[in-house]
């Protein structure tokens, strides 16, 4: 059972006989290791694991857990699931299939090795398997999630008034995207105080993994499935009835808005994406909840994550080393610490330090924007966002960082580059108002530098981007624009450009 598993009913347990199987957990080096995870990310896991396997035991299983400090530990899940079958000569092995491909691959080769049978099951806990991803998407000239997701909507059954959708509408985003005022009352997330077995794994983090990346204090997420469940009843009661309305919105020093915070519990099996649609849906029918912002919320859920999802199986392996737009600048080294004077960026890199935590906008548009617009390679872009956040795992965090926020799949996840200059900034926050550059300003050394790199990544990239029915007006734009204009703006970039450390 891996550390993203923890799930009561996963399809490894199925049938299985607690008499006479061991439940197989381990805390290793090679999963710590493969990026450089955010401290509270590990802590997270680690800890969810623990109480996990507690919580199996308590209901009648014998489980064979490696702690990471364990003199035994070979520090790699092939190698503890050798070592434990050489002890314990199982005659049948059983996994739920992993959620990232080289973990599939790894296990598939151990079953070669091993004498016994190893059975990949399929991971059930998603509302769309990958069969019906496949042939939802054969033949389908392009791939949208609009059309996805009605089909999500249609076989769960979510906010539909028989075959037509609640409200006469799929989708209600036109009465959300509000820009928040910083007078709204914020909801504050639910949080826990660590417990032993907590406070036993932020010493083991502090102490092996001192280097790596953010702030391991405060620690409160949530670590059991009791506890998600309370996370989740807050957010529906304080947060959801306006999720919808500032889904978009950034404030300075307010971290996390209207948003659920929930991600991390779900990645990792605390809580199952359709029991999170159904409570939300309950709020709407109760009349807690206005529909579109439920709506919104259940979309995020059954739309955007379960076709994320499909993209990566669809597209794996080969999906990891895409790069259309031939992006090779290195990742500018504020990523690591948050000291830019960009004051948007040093916002959103900094609650990452702190929380392990930045909400969608915040990642698309904010650092996500500004490695495309700057050009950065995106595989280190793709290796620092499944780094820095605990909801990170490959197969929700690749599609989203190389195809949505990158464009660097040619246009299959979004139908135009999520390419924004200062403006968008300014509309959707109150960041510009603290920033020491002036959003503005087009051109010079005082300009909000979004302003300059937007025209550049357009010029640089027009080979490949001019003929994109969505950009033609912002071409035609750039092509009635006065020479000097252009140049202006080149210039400004190429000096900004210049100045960027990795
Ligand atoms: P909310 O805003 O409250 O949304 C509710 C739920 O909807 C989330 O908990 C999440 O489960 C789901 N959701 C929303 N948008 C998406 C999406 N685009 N893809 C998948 N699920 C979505 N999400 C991850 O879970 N893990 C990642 O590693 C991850 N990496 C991202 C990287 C980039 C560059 C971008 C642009 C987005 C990424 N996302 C990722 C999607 C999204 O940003 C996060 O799911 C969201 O910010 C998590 O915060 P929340 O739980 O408060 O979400
Ligand atoms: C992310 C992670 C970390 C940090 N540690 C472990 C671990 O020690 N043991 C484990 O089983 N899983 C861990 N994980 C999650 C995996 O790396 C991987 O992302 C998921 O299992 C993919 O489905």
């Amino acid at each position: 059972m891996l550390g993203d598993q923890l799930s009561p009913d996963m399809s490894s347990l199925e049938g299985m006989d607690k008499a006479t199987s061991l439940v197989v957990m381990a805390e290793v080096h090679t999963e710590a290791s493969y990026v450089g995870h955010h401290k509270k990310k590990i802590a997270y896991i680690f800890s969810a694991m623990r109480h996990h396997a507690k919580a199996l035991e308590d209901m009648g299983w014998h489980i064979a857990y490696t702690r990471y400090d364990d003199a035994h530990n070979t520090g790699d899940l092939v190698g503890e699931v050798k070592r434990l079958a050489a002890d314990y000569q199982p005659e049948h092995i059983v996994l739920t299939e992993p959620g990232e491909w080289r973990l599939l691959q790894a296990f598939k080769e151990l079953a070669e090795d091993l004498s016994c049978d190893l059975e990949i099951r399929p991971d059930t806990r998603f509302v769309c398997s990958h069969t019906e991803f496949r042939s939802w998407a054969k033949g389908r000239k392009q791939l949208r999630m609009e059309y996805f997701y009605r089909e999500m909507r249609r076989k769960t059954g979510l906010l539909m008034a028989g075959s037509e959708p609640e409200g006469g509408q799929w989708n209600f985003d036109q009465e959300n995207r509000k820009p928040a005022s910083d007078s709204l009352f914020m909801p504050q997330p639910f949080k826990v105080s660590p417990d032993t077995i907590t406070r036993e794994v932020l010493d083991l983090v502090e102490a092996r993994f001192a280097d790596n990346f953010g702030d391991l204090q405060p620690f409160w997420y949530a670590v059991t499935r009791e506890d998600a469940l309370k996370a989740l009843d807050h957010f529906i009661e304080e947060a959801l009835p306006l999720f919808g309305d500032y889904q978009d919105a950034m404030l300075t020093d307010e971290p996390f808005l209207y948003h659920s915070l929930l991600a991390q519990y779900l990645n990792s099996g605390l809580l199952s994406p359709l029991e999170i649609c159904r409570k939300a849906e309950h709020a709407y029918h109760e009349g807690h909840a206005p529909l579109n912002c439920v709506e919104g919320f259940i979309r995020q859920i059954i739309g955007w994550r379960e076709y994320i999802r499909g993209i990566y199986w669809l597209k794996m392996p080969g999906y990891v080393d895409e790069n259309a737009l031939d992006a090779n600048r290195n990742l500018p080294w504020f990523y690591w610490t948050a000291e830019t004077d960009l004051h948007c960026l040093s916002q959103a890199i900094g609650q990452t330090k702190h929380h392990a935590y930045a909400h969608h906008i915040q990642r698309l548009m904010i650092t996500g924007n500004f490695a495309m617009l700057v050009g950065v390679e995106p595989k280190q872009i793709h290796e620092w966002y499944l780094a820095v956040y605990a909801d990170a795992y490959e197969w929700v965090e690749l599609p989203n960082t190389l195809g949505m926020s990158q464009f660097a799949d040619g246009g299959l996840l979004a139908s135009k580059p999520y390419a924004a200059s200062g403006n968008y900034i300014k509309k959707m926050s109150n960041y510009c108002d603290s920033c020491r550059y002036s959003v503005n300003k087009k051109t010079g050394p005082n300009a909000c530098p979004f302003n300059s790199l937007y025209w550049h990544f357009l010029q640089r990239n027009a080979a490949k981007l001019q003929q994109n029915p969505r950009l033609a007006q912002v071409y035609r734009t750039w092509a009635r624009m006065a020479p000097e204009k252009q140049k202006d703006y080149l210039q400004t970039a190429e000096a900004f450009l210049a100045t960027l450390q990795d």
